[in-house]
């Protein structure tokens, strides 16, 4: 593999650890656990592993010897930056419990361990990819691991392997599959474990144990720096309004994030969208408030952040999509037809035709580039794939419409726009400092925990606004974290998403700025992640970690 200069010097990176896994640990069991909320269901899905005390890993002192053993590891869902020291981590931690422990990687995600696909991760594999994004070493994969055919098929594997251990490192929806993989291992008598590492840029997968989830702090820096070089552009041209979509398919806390550390003129949070039921229509006419504003002050430019989940928050807009899929629904007669179709047109007269009167009058509403961007594919989790909706695009012409309209009414302003959509540059970004030193320390608690016998826990560190060597390594309950939902029409114990509190101290530090930030310019340049140089700017956390760790 050719290596860039910055990818040799920053493979010499030594990821720092909290002090507690510098030698042997012991367990410390805190009390039984219980449910985020409908105990009496989850307790019944998850009789083996429900009501496990939290762990945390403290310094012993004392030698202990630990018998071979080999595990595997899986990446699940979209790539997020410092994967890749997951799998160091709990690499060197396996090395260090015993020499001999093999680490066997499954290819392509949840399907490696279905399909057999696999490889052995040695040092030479694993020094290669130290402190650099991507998953590439193993691949990723949205396969769900859901049917007991799977869960056979990966037994047997594990069988013949030698494997003890799983690592699922993943989302929300990977972890519920991990605890369910884990209870049905320990039902069957399987000796097969199972721990979650969590893992996603869009935040959600966190909680009063769980800080954060891993990439979330790379990734908004790197939008962030675009952000702010976006910023600069428009205010030294100061002829367009930029409308940059960010990704994060549900949660708005990387818009959030990016907000708090950019100064936007315009940013919109989907969980507040839903909360006041605010129509598409009166979000454009917000947003066009702003644009006239600022051009009566002759300020003719601005930056607007759009969360990329938006349109399943906005009220019609989430009765449509859920109309949209059931009507798309694999096996329902009405996706047939709807395949059967062959031009776009025919396509959207058969959904305008299909809806209920009050979504067809707002999918008609929406330019057809639009529509057709809302009957694609679903994911494996039969989410729409928000990533390709452009609603960036649709919020620019609808402002271009409305001012159209003032316009006509004698308003003269002038109004030019930019689409941008800031996503997959994010993903696979070398971890921040934050990112190696967090994900490192995630994979060789996992290492622990598997040593240590348990089953249905996710690897945490809490502590992480404090230098790295006070970080409290650990291990929680996936089962604690569960909630019941509506998946595919059938209740389903998950483990609850982290959406942005309307509460809490990120959303309220933004909503205490944004009508200044919105009028006069108060663009901040973040600059891009830095790896070498005071630690100030280098181990610097996200401002959303700093704001909910000092409430
Ligand atoms: P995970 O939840 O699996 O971490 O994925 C997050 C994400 O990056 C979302 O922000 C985005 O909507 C989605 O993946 C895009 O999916 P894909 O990689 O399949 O295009």
């Amino acid at each position: 593999m050719i290596k860039s200069v910055f990818q040799i010097e920053r493979s010499k990176y030594t990821p720092k650890m909290p002090k507690a896994l510098s030698g042997t640990v012991k367990v410390v069991e805190g009390g039984k656990t219980n449910s985020v909320a409908d105990q009496d269901d989850i307790k019944k899905f998850f009789p083996g592993t429900y009501g496990m005390p939290i762990i945390t890993f403290e310094e012993s002192g004392v030698a202990a010897t630990y018998p071979v053993l080999n595990v595997g590891v899986i990446l699940s869902g979209g790539q997020a930056p410092g994967g890749h020291n997951v799998i160091s981590g709990l690499f060197d931690g396996l090395k260090k419990l015993n020499p001999s422990n093999k680490l066997f990687g499954f290819l392509g995600g949840p399907a490696g361990l279905v399909d057999h696909k696999y490889v052995e991760l040695t040092s030479d594999i694993i020094d290669e990819y130290r402190n650099t994004g991507g998953f590439d070493i193993i691949g990723s994969g949205r396969t769900k691991l859901e049917e007991t055919a799977q869960f056979d098929k990966g037994i047997d594997i594990c069988n013949k392997l030698g494997i003890k251990a799983i690592v699922v490192i993943g989302g929300d929806d990977s972890n519920t599959n991990a605890c369910v993989l884990a209870e049905y291992y320990l039902q069957k008598n399987s000796g097969i474990q199972v721990i979650g590492c969590p893992k996603t840029i869009d935040g959600d997968l966190k909680n009063e144990m769980i800080e954060a989830s891993f990439g979330f702090d790379t990734a908004c820096k790197t939008y962030s720096e675009l952000i702010g070089n976006i910023m600069r552009d428009a205010n030294s041209a100061k002829k367009y309004w930029h409308f940059i979509k960010l990704m994060g398919r549900s949660a708005s806390h990387i818009g959030l994030e990016c907000a708090l550390q950019s100064r936007p003129n315009v940013c919109l949070i989907s969980e507040e969208v839903a909360e006041k039921k605010l129509t598409l229509e009166q979000i454009v006419n917000d947003i066009t408030d702003v644009v006239v504003k600022r051009a009566q002050n002759g300020e003719t430019f601005g930056v607007a952040l759009i969360p990329e989940g938006l349109v399943e928050f906005i009220p019609e807009m989430k009765v449509l999509i859920d109309e949209l899929n059931d009507l798309l629904a694999e096996g329902h007669a009405t996706a047939e037809k709807f395949q059967n179709l062959t031009t776009n047109t025919e396509r959207r007269d058969f959904v305008i035709d299909t809806l209920s009167k009050e979504s067809s009058k707002v999918f008609a509403s929406l330019p057809n580039g639009i529509g057709r961007q809302l009957t694609l594919d679903r994911d494996p989790h039969g989410n729409v794939q928000v990533s390709r909706i452009e609603t960036e695009r649709l919020l620019i012409e609808m402002v271009e419409k409305r001012l159209a309209e003032l316009r006509r009414g004698g308003l003269k302003i002038s109004f030019s726009a930019q689409n941008h959509f800031f996503g997959y540059e994010g993903r696979c970004a070398a971890p921040s400092n934050f990112d190696s030193d967090y994900c490192y320390s995630l994979g060789f608690v996992a290492s622990l925990l598997i040593a240590n016998g348990k089953t249905g826990y996710l690897s945490s560190i809490r502590n992480t606004t404090a230098p790295a060597a006070e970080w409290i390594p650990g291990g929680v309950p996936i089962t604690m974290m569960m909630n019941m939902e509506r998946r595919h029409g059938e209740m389903k114990p998950v483990i609850q998403k982290a959406l942005v509190l309307l509460d809490g101290a990120p959303y309220k530090a933004f909503a205490e700025k944004r009508e200044e930030w919105a009028i006069k310019t108060s663009f901040v340049y973040p600059g891009p992640i830095q790896y070498w140089g005071p630690s100030t700017v280098c181990d610097a956390t996200t401002k959303t970690l700093q704001l909910e760790r000092t409430k």
